[in-house]
């Protein structure tokens, strides 16, 4: 009984590595994923049964067996043409029942075969769509092969790193190497959303005889993006009084005399009043001293990073309205701090955005003709020609790092297999695209004291 049993096991596995050598992408984890306990106990005998037996029986005789899996090879691969191999060869090739399984070579305990290691990290970009998009991180998913996945944090530790690539006033590029596609992601949200700003919330109009409506002109206004460290005010919560800590107020007055022609209102004309609101504030009470819309106890500019740096709109030349003869705007606008989540106005960056490293792989030689019209396929000149004398041309990959995987060069049944269009899962290309408040390298540090903060949030409510 035991030993049908058993023998039945053994047939399973027979399948299962015969079906993984017609499909060499398979992934193990993904078939023996659905069955837990099948896996686990192809695991099982792999390890305990099979391989040490199998192991031990062949050692004094390994040259023979590897002859005999090769030649097993050849004639799989040329069935059909079996007079190239002669009679002798095929007797002498020994009747072994595991032959058939063993041939995919032998990879040390603990570490994934190379094919397993390629769809874990590498995004498969194929012709009609990307395969093994996924990030295995069951900590079990290669328990079947006796591979640990579990997160190793002085792994993390060694090798994540950042290297700026580019970085200017507005603009920064850099690769975040070794960290997960969720994390990565985490900042780019943050950066859209969640990292604050100042900017115009509140627009009180006293005269406007323009063409542009009061909601059109306000909702323009507060689209400017204001240069002022956000760091340095609080949050104006409902019950606050505006003060000068929370808020920051401009003025805009601009005419257009009759008989001029027609002008466009820029951003330079709105005007900062350190000393806050200049309208005063219609009250209930006549008692009450003529008070204006905020309440400020000092002006703003006594503050030393506001004296010799006055707060202004980032860009001089945005356009807010056009006067024509005889129109008037007269306007104060109060710009307070907020965050992208709840209006796109308080969004630090015009886009925050990330591509996972390209990584083109020519799968074999491609040589002359060829090779040229590889390096003609692609449009950002990914391939480049490499002499090698005596007239022949080989193709090589010279700038996968400009690959727009476009999959021009792999259009056509040859040029698929030829060549490999990857993507590095753990290596991000990340680009800040500022708006001029903060500059990008702060809003990325910004950025991940926010995460810190949201992490500590977590530990504290689960202790
Ligand atoms: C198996 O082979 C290795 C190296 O060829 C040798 O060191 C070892 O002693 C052998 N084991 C047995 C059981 O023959
Ligand atoms: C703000 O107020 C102070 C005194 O309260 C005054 O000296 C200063 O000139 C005012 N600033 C502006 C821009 O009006
Ligand atoms: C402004 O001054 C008043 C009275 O002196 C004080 O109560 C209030 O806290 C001050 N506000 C700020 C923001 O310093
Ligand atoms: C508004 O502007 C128009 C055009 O300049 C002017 O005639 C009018 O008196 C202004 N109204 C107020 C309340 O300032
Ligand atoms: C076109 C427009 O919205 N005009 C307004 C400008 O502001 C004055 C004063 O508040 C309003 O009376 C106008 O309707
Ligand atoms: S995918 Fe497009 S950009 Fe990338 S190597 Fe191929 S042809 Fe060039």
């Amino acid at each position: 009984m035991v030993h049908t049993g058993f023998n039945i096991i053994i047939k399973a596995l027979f399948l299962f590595r015969a079906f993984a050598r017609q499909n060499p992408d398979l992934n193990p984890s993904s078939v023996v994923g659905f069955s837990p306990f099948l896996g686990a106990l192809l695991a099982t005998i792999h390890y305990c049964l099979v391989a040490p037996k199998f192991r031990r029986e062949s050692n004094d005789s390994i040259d023979q067996i590897q002859e005999a899996t090769m030649s097993e090879e050849e004639s799989s691969s040329n069935s059909g043409s079996d007079e190239s191999m002669s009679e002798d060869e095929r007797r002498e090739a020994p009747k072994n029942d595991f032959s058939s399984i063993w041939d995919l070579p032998d990879v040390p305990k603990g570490q994934l075969p190379p094919h397993l290691t390629r769809q874990k990290t590498r995004v498969f970009c194929k012709a009609d769509a990307p395969t093994h998009t996924d990030n295995v991180q069951y900590s079990g998913a290669y328990a079947s092969i006796g591979v640990d996945n579990s997160l190793q944090i002085d792994f993390f530790r060694k090798n994540f790193r950042v290297e700026v690539i580019k970085l200017d006033k507005d603009v920064m590029e850099f690769d975040m190497i070794g960290i997960d596609a969720a994390i990565a992601n985490a900042f780019r949200r943050i950066l859209i959303s969640e990292v604050p700003t100042m900017a115009i919330e509140k627009v009180l109009i006293a005269n406007n005889t323009s063409l542009v409506q009061d909601e059109v002109l306000a909702h323009r206004l507060g689209l400017i993006p204001i240069s002022a460290d956000p760091r340095l005010f609080e949050y104006l919560s409902a019950n606050d009084t505006p003060n000068e800590k929370n808020t920051i107020v401009f003025k805009l007055h601009v005419h257009c005399k009759r008989g001029e022609p027609r002008r466009s209102v820029y951003s330079e004309e709105l005007q900062w009043l350190p000393n806050g609101s200049g309208f005063a504030k219609e009250s209930e009470r006549s008692d009450a001293k003529s008070s204006t819309y905020t309440s400020f106890n000092c002006s703003q500019d006594s503050v030393p990073e506001f004296s010799n740096n006055p707060i202004r709109p980032t860009d001089d030349k945005i356009i807010l309205a056009k006067l024509g003869p005889g129109q008037e705007i007269e306007l104060e606008a109060h710009a307070v701090k907020g965050m992208g989540k709840a209006h796109a106005k308080w969004s630090p960056v015009g886009t925050a955005w990330y591509r996972m490293l390209p990584e083109v792989v020519l799968e074999e030689n491609v040589v002359g003709e060829d090779a040229e019209e590889l390096k003609r396929k692609c449009p950002v000149n990914v391939f480049d020609i490499e002499d090698m004398g005596n007239g022949k041309k080989r193709a090589t990959v010279a700038r996968p790092r400009a690959c727009t995987l476009c999959r021009e060069c792999i259009r056509g049944e040859k040029w698929e297999k030829r060549v490999s269009l990857l993507r590095v899962k753990d290596h991000f290309i990340f680009t800040i695209e500022s708006t001029g408040q903060l500059p990008p390298e702060v809003l990325f540090t910004e950025a991940v004291k926010i995460l810190e903060d949201k992490c500590q949030r977590v530990i504290d409510e689960l202790s």
